[in-house]
């Protein structure tokens, strides 16, 4: 019996989607919540391989998804390339700032972040031991352009202004960066697949910032570098890219990539995509994460939408974007049993 995760990426045409969701593993869960307490903070969950394995496996329990995601986080590439990383409450990541030739001299090499990540692979190797039979193991790594974007702001920020500038003024410095980054996660993602990880999901959160030739750039040329390299080591693993708001750039992405899913946001519509994308191999979306908050009719009938939308060829189910802490998980299930009486 092979997974039905596994089977939408080879291209399967199935009569019900696997389903997961972005953050399935999240503070919309108290068992999440007392997980997280436990550890102590959300960075040294992260690193507890017992621990964040635990919190991979929660929503699997409590809602049956056809997919785990590893518990960790895009962020720790930067730290194990030696980056400072932490998190302040209720405002997120800040890191060290990379914008000079001198603080990119700091920066580690591909061979030192194995010293940092290890317990990410350990986590990786429980998961593939203590999953359902049925369930899917994903691991995942953010796309160079994406962590590329945290790494020279310190932060996150709303238009990517900081990682911009540095790129139009500085674009030797900024491509040996984006360089690093690809070659750390190459090792990253192979490391996770040699632990047990089925398929890989490449997150690129802020492709949608980059324009023309920046795109082909930073989003596209990436993506292909780090999916033919793993295909190469591993002919038979499937990749998902996620150039989140990419647009009309969502057209030809697979097929410029290698890439066998790509996921869409809710910035473009099922119906679009199914013409768009699907033609080109699986899709993966993109209910908007507001239904796992609002819940309702308008939830059943938006999922079952997309459902049907996408029925024509391969789709995996999941949330255009990550589920927010103030989602009721009972939408969650609701979510759930929608598509699949769709
Ligand atoms: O308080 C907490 O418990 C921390 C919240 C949290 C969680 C649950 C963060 C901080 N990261 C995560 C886990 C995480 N992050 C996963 C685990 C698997 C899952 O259940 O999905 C994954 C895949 C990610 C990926 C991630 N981290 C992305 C890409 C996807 C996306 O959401 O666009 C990004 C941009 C990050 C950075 C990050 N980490 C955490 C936050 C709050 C952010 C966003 C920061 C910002 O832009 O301001």
């Amino acid at each position: 019996m092979t997974k039905l995760l596994m089977r939408a990426l080879a291209g399967e045409t199935l009569p019900t989607p696997p389903i997961w969701m972005m953050r399935q593993a999240g503070r919309y869960l108290p068992e999440y919540r007392a997980t997280r307490a436990k550890a102590g903070d959300f960075l040294s969950l992260c690193y507890n391989p017992e621990l964040a394995a635990e919190v991979t496996l929660q929503p699997i329990r409590r809602f049956g998804f056809d997919a785990a995601i590893l518990f960790a986080d895009i962020l720790l590439v930067p730290q194990a390339l030696g980056a400072d990383l932490w998190f302040v409450t209720g405002e997120g990541p800040r890191l060290s700032t990379i914008t000079t030739e001198a603080d990119f001299a700091k920066l580690g090499t591909v061979d030192d972040i194995h010293d940092t990540l290890s317990p990410i692979y350990e986590t990786v190797n429980i998961l593939s031991q203590a999953l359902p039979k049925e369930t899917a193991l994903i691991g995942f790594a953010g796309a160079p352009w994406t962590v590329a974007t945290y790494m020279v702001a310190g932060k996150g920020t709303k238009d990517q202004g900081p990682a911009h500038m540095l790129k139009d003024e500085n674009r030797d410095l900024f491509v040996r960066l984006i360089d690093r980054i690809t070659d750390a996660t190459i090792e990253y993602l192979s490391k996770q697949v040699e632990a047990g990880a089925e398929t890989v999901k490449i997150f690129d959160s802020w492709a949608g910032s980059l324009r023309g030739q920046d795109f082909d750039d930073f989003a596209l040329e990436p993506a292909k570098k780090i999916i033919k390299e793993l295909k190469a080591r591993f002919p038979d693993l499937p990749v998902i890219a996620f150039p989140r708001e990419a647009g009309d750039r969502y057209i030809g992405f697979a097929k410029a990539t290698g890439a066998d899913c790509v996921a869409i946001d809710n910035s473009v519509s099922a119906e679009w995509a199914a013409k768009n994308v699907q033609v080109d191999g699986c899709v993966q979306g993109n209910l908007a994460s507001s239904h796992m908050v609002t819940g309702g009719q308008a939830l059943v009938d938006e999922a079952q939408a997309i459902t049907r939308a996408l029925r024509g060829g391969p789709h995996v189910f999941n949330l255009g974007h990550g589920i927010t802490p103030d989602a009721d998980p009972d939408n969650v299930a609701r979510m759930i049993e929608a598509v699949r009486s769709a």
